[in-house]
């Protein structure tokens, strides 16, 4: 069907479970793991996984979970209940542990179930790269890069992207990881600020105090003590409202291509939040599925082993239209996959236009005013690069 074929003497990996889609964070929260269901819906109807690899996850061990995360906190994880949930009025004196079961992180039924599944997928991902048994590994339930070792954020848990880079590491002396979400990275940067051996490059809205986590200033690079081998080893990206997909693209390349030859990573590991569409519910930006998708296109051109991760997206049809775009760029059939949304695709309703490709009109009513001027953008690039001079080579 539509032509899609095994990319010939390359392998991509497929990492999921439909049990993780079926967990609920509640109501009103703008997480919903069906998105995951969607997603592979259209993977599905497109054919994809002819072309594929496809692996059923497992749930991540708790010694694994431990490679980054502690005791304390994996314990309180195991055992939280819906019920330990603090309630500001029933319970005015329950403290929030580890800031689980405020609204952003909410202890909901299975929990620990659902984290152990999304680092599953990321891991089992890793280890198909680590052994060469896949060039592109796909985790679309995994990017969940706002958790901390011993605490829970912006609807992250486990911060599986640290688990499968710490993976990576046991083979390749360098990774590069890029985070192309509407926010900053904060976890995943965190986590390896004192290695040269990760380099971590984050684009996102900032804003302090008005967008989440708040952090991630162009001139944060990483330690301020120069004998700290992780100094100038943390990249970020500040961007305002409205940014465009020509905008992005010259950006990202201009970016990603001398950190890439400057860095000289052995693999990337590229979290693909898809908040960062136009028309996300949380995010701001004005991409189109293709514009996300360039990005993945060109990390793929670099030809380094590669793990694909999911992450934010709270416009299900829109993440699903993204990552089985990015599903098709993987396996290089991104030009053979036709527009129009296929006939027999399980809940195409929810698509509301037909297309892959919505245009900026379909995706927003209003679209959003661009406050990125070119000005500032060169001088973003500029900062990069200068940074990049102090990186050893
Ligand atoms: N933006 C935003 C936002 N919206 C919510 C939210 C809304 C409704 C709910 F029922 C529950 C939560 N929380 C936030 C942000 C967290 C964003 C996390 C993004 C995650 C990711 O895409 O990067 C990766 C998966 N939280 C806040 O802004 C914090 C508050 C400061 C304000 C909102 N309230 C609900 C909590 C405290
Ligand atoms: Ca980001
Ligand atoms: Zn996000």
């Amino acid at each position: 069907e539509y032509g899609i074929v095994r990319p010939k003497g390359y392998t991509v990996s497929y990492h999921a479970t439909p049990e993780m889609e079926k967990h609920h964070f509640g109501q009103t929260h703008p997480m919903k793991p069906w998105r995951l269901t969607l997603t592979k819906s259209l993977v599905t109807a497109y054919g994809m996984p002819f072309a594929m690899d496809n692996y059923l996850t497992r749930e991540a061990t708790y010694e694994e979970l431990n490679s980054f995360h502690s005791n304390d906190y994996l314990d309180y994880l195991i055992t939280a209940a819906p019920e330990d949930q603090p309630r500001d009025i029933d319970n005015p004196d329950k403290e929030v542990k580890f800031n689980l079961g405020g609204s952003d992180c909410p202890l909901f039924h299975g929990l620990y179930n659902y984290c152990s599944m999304s680092a599953g997928s990321s891991l089992d991902a890793a280890r198909k790269i680590c052994s060469n048994q896949s060039d592109i590994a796909i985790a679309w339930g995994g990017g969940l890069h706002h958790a901390k070792r011993s605490e829970a954020s912006g609807f992250c848990y486990i911060n599986d992207i640290v688990l499968a880079i710490l993976q990576l590491l046991r083979i390749y002396p360098r990774v590069l990881y890029i985070d192309i979400d509407v926010h900053h990275g904060d976890g995943v940067e965190e986590a390896f600020f004192s290695t040269d051996r990760v380099m971590t490059v984050s684009f996102h809205k900032y804003q302090p105090d008005q967008f989440f986590p708040g952090t991630g200033a162009l001139e944060d690079n990483g330690p301020k003590n120069e004998h700290n081998p992780g100094a100038h080893h943390a990249i970020n990206v500040p961007l305002n409202d409205g940014i465009t997909d020509e905008q992005y693209e010259a950006l990202f390349k201009n970016i990603i291509g001398p950190i890439n030859e400057r860095y000289r990573p052995s693999a990337i590991a590229l979290q693909c939040g898809a908040d960062s569409l136009a028309g996300d519910r949380l995010g701001r930006f004005n991409l189109r599925v293709q514009g996300h998708g360039a990005c993945v296109r060109y990390c793929k051109s670099l030809g380094l082993p590669m793990i694909l991760f999911g992450g934010g997206g709270y416009t299900p049809r829109n993440v699903a239209r993204a990552w089985a775009y990015e599903t098709s760029i993987a396996i290089g059939a991104d030009t053979r996959i036709p527009e129009t949304i296929p006939e027999h695709t399980p809940w195409r309703a929810h698509f509301i236009h037909d297309t892959l490709f919505p245009s900026l009109e379909q995706s927003m009513h209003e679209p959003r005013h661009n406050r990125n001027s070119e000005k500032r953008l060169r001088e973003i690039v500029a900062h990069v690069h200068e940074q990049l001079r102090f990186v050893e080579h």
